[in-house]
């Protein structure tokens, strides 16, 4: 026994033990964590090898910068790579928790000012079990603090050194190579971050995106006017005719959006196994009460800005960016949204959001989309009672929100950003009697818990405007904004739906309620396939705006000529007949998979349009366009810190007297 301690503790004071041990430590570790912590979809043998492998090129680069030095300093400057490495390891398996993605630089800075907002949801994201992530660095803390190893303090030589750093790159060239033969074009045609973790690694995603950055930052700077040409052409021969049915049927009315967070259709008529209707309101509004339209077969189309790209899409008929939310990336972009169109045509502009106001980058960014009047947390009572994680809780925002509504000059165009039902999900006791479900699954449970909460706050709402008598001249447009329930919660989502989450179900669940209420329009619930992107076109057209010579990706949900094609922002595809998940092409009726070929013109389509709209992002290119009659917003005259409940005394345009 004593002899193979002696052996042991010889092997570790060997010159390059405690390196490659490291290095070993790490890579296994960070193979684990891949395993059990992301869900990378992977489906070969060479995606499960190159799993395995590629965290080998990161450990041998940056924990080889500890060897440039040597004696203590190497050991400390080994420790203090390896623990960067580990949390940042730990951070992105705690970002995929709650968003089911990597974290981006961009996603990075613009959270830093929101920390305190995002604390809440951090701490319920995080486990006792997690130290499991810090066992290798902890490891070698006490290998060397205890003197259990205490290697040769002499520098290595140059040649070692250089051979440390020549294996890793040649182990990435490998990889790479390897991850090109199984998916051409990693690299140049990022739909999808899980791609290049998968192939790549989490910390050769970091530099990647790092990379892209500075890349996005060029690009503007390279755009010129003449890259505007095609997309231009394109949007124009995209153009679906409005429907004369629908055309200008709610001219001059209010409008008002709200954002039903993380609201999935599948809850919309849900009953629970013992018979209660989770959103009765809504149900309701579902069948055509109170003159709404429900369109069923609605998908939402976020990518990592989630409810601000909801937003976006909204408002703009642009994608969002598959690198971070636009919100944060190029707030300071020109814009043709919608607040900036209605506002110069008279409308009063205003946003309603229980936060502060900086969060999501908001305040900038709705400075460019035109918005005159921002009432953040500063009109709210944020006490404890009133808010939730990500701020007030729906039934005192709703409540507090209407008397400003209703002093705002008519027509209005308002958007109100609920809140409380976001994951984990659930109401504080004094909240409510909804008993939450019983899937085996907390945060599934809680779900229902939080989102008959928002209906009975929607119902107050509608109440509400129907007491201020604004109902009847009102255009409602509420919309769940993306997911609320992951992936990781699909075993218990398979018991919700009595049926197997298979990636065909999975694509199927991004469906999330979109109503219309249209003033005097008959309702119902139509079965059009539409997305975010359409949303904008549709509500221009009832309000008798338009938009033909606008940059626009969506079509009118109510044109006979809409294109029933939903891109989404990986690259996959929904229509109204197919489902296309990472190539593989699925029947609607059938659910089962059906040859490639059908999907090949509409996956065409979807990367056109992807790759137009980035274009457009990227280069900032409408400064460079300005469609007929449009008058951008000055941003100069719009300051969100004044009080919000005065009209400006210098408005930023000139309203026309108020249209009936
Ligand atoms: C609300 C919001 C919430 O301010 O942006 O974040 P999300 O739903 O995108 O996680
Ligand atoms: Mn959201």
């Amino acid at each position: 026994m004593k002899r193979l301690l002696d052996n042991c503790h010889q092997l570790l004071n060997k010159k390059y033990t405690l390196f490659f041990l490291t290095v070993f430590l790490f890579w296994v570790k960070t193979y684990i964590v891949y395993l059990t912590q992301f869900n990378l979809g992977v489906t070969n043998n060479m995606q499960r090898f190159l799993l395995f492998f590629n965290p080998l090129s990161s450990a041998l680069l940056f924990l080889g910068i500890a060897v440039i030095f040597k004696g203590t300093i190497r050991q400390v400057m080994l420790i203090v790579i390896d623990s960067i490495l580990s949390v940042w390891l730990y951070a992105n398996v705690i970002y995929y928790r709650f968003f089911n993605d990597f974290i981006t630089l961009s996603t990075l800075t613009q959270s830093s000012d929101n920390t305190g907002d995002l604390g809440g949801s951090v701490l319920a994201l995080m486990n006792f079990s997690d130290i499991f992530f810090f066992t290798d660095t902890i490891l070698l803390l006490i290998l060397v603090l205890s003197k259990a190893v205490n290697p040769d303090k002499k520098r290595w030589n140059t040649r070692t050194i250089f051979t440390v750093f020549v294996s890793a790159v040649m182990i990435f060239i490998i990889n790479l190579s390897l991850a090109e033969t199984d998916r051409p074009e990693l690299l140049s045609r990022t739909f999808d971050r899980n791609y290049i973790v998968k192939y790549l690694g989490a910390y050769n995603f970091a530099i990647y995106d790092a990379i892209q950055n500075a890349r996005s930052n060029a690009q503007r700077a390279m755009a010129d006017s003449s890259d505007m040409n095609d997309i231009v052409n394109y949007a124009k021969s995209n153009y679906a005719e409005p429907n004369p049915e629908y055309y200008g049927k709610a001219k001059g009315m209010n409008v008002i959006y709200v954002s039903l967070e993380s609201l999935q259709s599948f809850i919309i008529n849900y009953k629970m196994p013992d018979g209660r209707e989770v959103t009765p309101f809504l149900n309701s509004l579902s069948r055509g009460a109170d003159h709404t339209t429900y369109f069923k077969n609605f998908f939402h189309q976020t990518g990592p800005g989630k409810t601000s790209d909801a937003e976006f899409m909204m408002e703009n008929s642009l994608y969002p960016l598959s690198q971070g939310p636009v919100f944060a990336m190029k707030a300071e972009n020109t814009f043709q949204a919608s607040p900036a169109i209605l506002n110069h045509l008279g409308y009063e502009t205003a946003v309603f959001h229980g936060n502060v106001k900086s969060f999501w980058n908001r305040d900038k960014m709705y400075k460019s989309l035109g918005y005159e009047r921002f009432f953040d947390a500063r009109y709210y009572d944020m006490s404890t009672e009133n808010t939730k994680n990500y701020g007030m809780k729906d039934k005192p925002f709703i409540q507090e929100s209407t008397p400003y509504l209703v002093k705002l000059n008519q027509p209005f165009y308002a958007k109100f950003i609920l809140l409380s039902n976001h994951f984990p999900f659930g109401m504080d006791r004094e909240d409510t009697n909804f008993q939450p479900g019983n899937f085996g699954d907390s945060v599934v449970n809680n779900y229902f818990q939080s989102a008959n909460y928002m209906d009975q706050a929607v119902e107050q709402f509608f109440t509400d405007l129907k007491k201020a008598g604004l109902l009847d001249k009102t255009v409602i447009v509420m919309y769940g904004d993306h997911y609320g329930l992951s992936q990781n919660h699909n075993e218990a989502m398979a018991k919700v739906m009595g049926k197997q989450i298979t990636p065909f179900e999975n694509a199927q669940l991004q469906r999330v309620p979109l109503f219309i209420h249209i003033p005097k329009m008959q309702g119902g619930t139509v079965s059009t396939y539409g997305g975010d992107v359409d949303v904008r076109p549709t509500v221009m057209n009832l309000l008798g705006v338009n938009t033909k010579d606008y940059v626009q990706f969506g079509t009118d949900l109510f044109s006979k000529e809409h294109h029933q094609i939903i891109p989404f922002r990986n690259g996959d595809v929904v229509t109204d007949k197919y489902t296309i998940i990472d190539g593989k092409v699925y029947a609607n009726d059938s659910g089962l998979q059906v040859n490639g070929s059908l999907g090949r013109p509409y996956e065409k389509i979807a990367k056109q349009e992807l790759e137009y709209s980035d274009k457009v992002i990227f280069g900032d290119l409408l400064r460079f366009y300005k469609p007929k009659g449009f008058v951008p917003p000055d941003k100069s005259k719009i300051n969100y810190n004044t009080d919000q409940t005065k009209v400006p005394e210098d408005p930023s345009r000139v309203r026309k007297e108020n249209s009936k």
